[in-house]
């Protein structure tokens, strides 16, 4: 059984030409004019495009007193609908338990995925069974990428030490530490004294977590990758202060990559100011949504190249879990969703405004990702060779978002009422028609995990728990010799 798709000019990062696609067993065999095939789709007037890649997503993850409201099913059931083809979700381990143990969770959580995944896993305590797991995480489990979180005090935070070390295992193992900048101290700090001053709403919640505190955390994550040694990936990066962080260092040579997110390039911070609670609590997320200072800096860092990818953080939970806050914002469940709208979103206020080529938008939604990952050309390209996750991208579809039709599995959507212009007229999962304009096509289970093989490690020797503590000589790497 053979697909064509035909008539359709193809848009890659860095092409864009018209051509035709052949598609075998789930990969692109043949590209080329005039290609005959079983199946036909026809993409007159449109773009194909490989299928976009999240790179942060949390389905029917524990947080909070409770689960996100998408699963694994509903989740990429959205992201096919609006051109996703693969997450990267974060395996979260449970206070107390290991990472195997945690990842036998989300193996078992996955199964039902619409589209291919993969995990990204979270380091959220630190001890010799950690440090030894992250190994066979890396060389047994396909799982090249450690998550930290700076934030959360108290659940999820880990402090600079077991940062450090951390970051210095993922050096020599060829992994690629990501962080959660904010500061968790200063934010539990200022949260303890809004409260304690009667300040309970979801207005709060911006408040208690400035700009000041997600620069200063990159800064210091960025300064304790280079003295690991090891590349750094920032997700979320929601302000100019980050970013110029991630500027300099990419600057001086460092690979350190930066994420922003369609929530905070599109909507700003006076969706939390005079707004009824439940309004301003749906958008309550962390980093919060910031002022037109900072979107601009983030459009002009996806312009330059100094950031990298644009993700969604999909992190989605109902009104009813949102009001377990009331009376109390530091309660309210952090999150907000967008996975179906993260491409038509950025197709609109990204390339219909001019800002961003469509050579641009493939980069910054799926290859530069993928090589990021080291998953390209599998993922992220139209290629002989490639998995068939594809868009056929129609610029004249148009919709006006609302909860009401969208596949996620919560009540309302924080891009309600935006119309978008340009949406999938066909989404292909590995060849799998999923979505052919409003018809929902998707295969429960169809999804596969996506193995990813570590890079080439910077320092080759691996260390014992004993010598990590008390780190040998750190190579330092990226920082150009004096007088460059
Ligand atoms: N931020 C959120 O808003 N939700 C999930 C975790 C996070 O860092
Ligand atoms: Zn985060
Ligand atoms: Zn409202
Ligand atoms: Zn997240």
């Amino acid at each position: 059984m053979s697909t064509v798709i035909k008539n359709g000019t193809i848009v890659t990062a860095d092409l864009t030409y018209k051509a035709d696609v052949k598609i075998e067993g789930g990969v692109i065999t043949e590209i080329g004019p005039d290609l005959s095939g079983d199946e036909t789709l026809d993409a007159t007037g449109c773009y194909v495009m490989p299928g976009g890649i999240d790179p942060h997503v949390h389905l029917e993850m524990p947080f909070m007193g409770t689960y996100s409201a998408d699963d694994f099913e509903s989740g990429t059931r959205a992201g096919l609908a609006g051109g996703t083809t693969m997450v990267v979700d974060f395996c979260l381990p449970d206070p107390g338990q290991s990472l195997l143990e945690a990842l036998a969770r989300w193996d078992n959580k996955s199964t039902r995925a619409n589209a291919d995944y993969s995990f990204h896993m979270a380091i959220t305590s630190w001890d010799e069974r950690i440090f030894n797991e992250m190994q066979t995480i890396v060389q047994d489990k396909g799982i090249n990428t450690f998550k930290h979180f700076m934030a959360y005090k108290g659940a999820l935070m880990v402090n600079d030490d077991e940062m450090f070390a951390s970051f210095s295992r993922c050096a020599e193992l060829g992994a690629l530490p990501l962080v959660h900048a904010e500061n968790g101290d200063v934010v539990a700090a200022m949260s303890a004294k809004l409260l304690a001053e009667g300040n309970d709403g979801p207005e709060a919640h911006a408040y208690s977590r400035p700009a000041e505190v997600e620069g200063e955390a990159t800064n210091r994550a960025i300064m304790l990758a280079d003295m690991a040694g090891v590349p750094l990936y920032v997700v979320h990066t929601s302000c100019e202060q980050a970013h110029e962080a991630i500027r300099r260092a990419r600057q001086k040579g460092m690979r350190v990559y930066g994420e922003p997110l369609i929530q905070h390039l599109t909507l700003d911070e006076s969706e939390y100011f005079d707004k009824d609670w439940d309004h301003a609590a749906r958008r309550v997320m962390s980093p919060p949504f910031r002022n037109k200072q900072h979107q601009d800096s983030l459009w002009a860092g996806l312009q330059s190249g100094s950031l990298s990818c644009v993700a969604t953080d999909h992190c989605a939970f109902t009104t009813e879990q949102k009001r377990f806050g009331i009376g109390n914002f530091m309660r309210i469940p952090n999150g907000t969703g967008g996975l179906e709208d993260r491409l038509p979103m950025l197709w609109t206020y990204g390339v219909a405004t001019g800002r961003l080529t469509m050579n641009e938008f493939v980069a910054v939604t799926s290859t530069n990702i993928a090589k990021i990952l080291n998953i390209y050309p599998k993922k992220g390209a139209i290629l002989v060779g490639a998995d068939a996750d594809i868009v056929v991208w129609d610029p004249k579809r148009t919709k006006t978002i609302s909860a009401a039709s969208q596949q996620s599995a919560i009540d309302y959507n924080v891009f309600e009422g935006k119309t978008v212009n340009g949406l999938p007229r066909f989404t292909l999962t590995r060849g799998l028609v999923a979505i052919e304009e409003s018809t929902i096509k998707t295969r429960e289970g169809h999804g596969k995990f996506v193995k990813r093989e570590p890079y080439p490690a910077v320092s080759k020797a691996l260390s014992t728990w004993k010598e990590l503590v008390s780190p040998r000589k750190v190579e330092r790497t990226g920082i150009p010799a004096s007088g460059v």
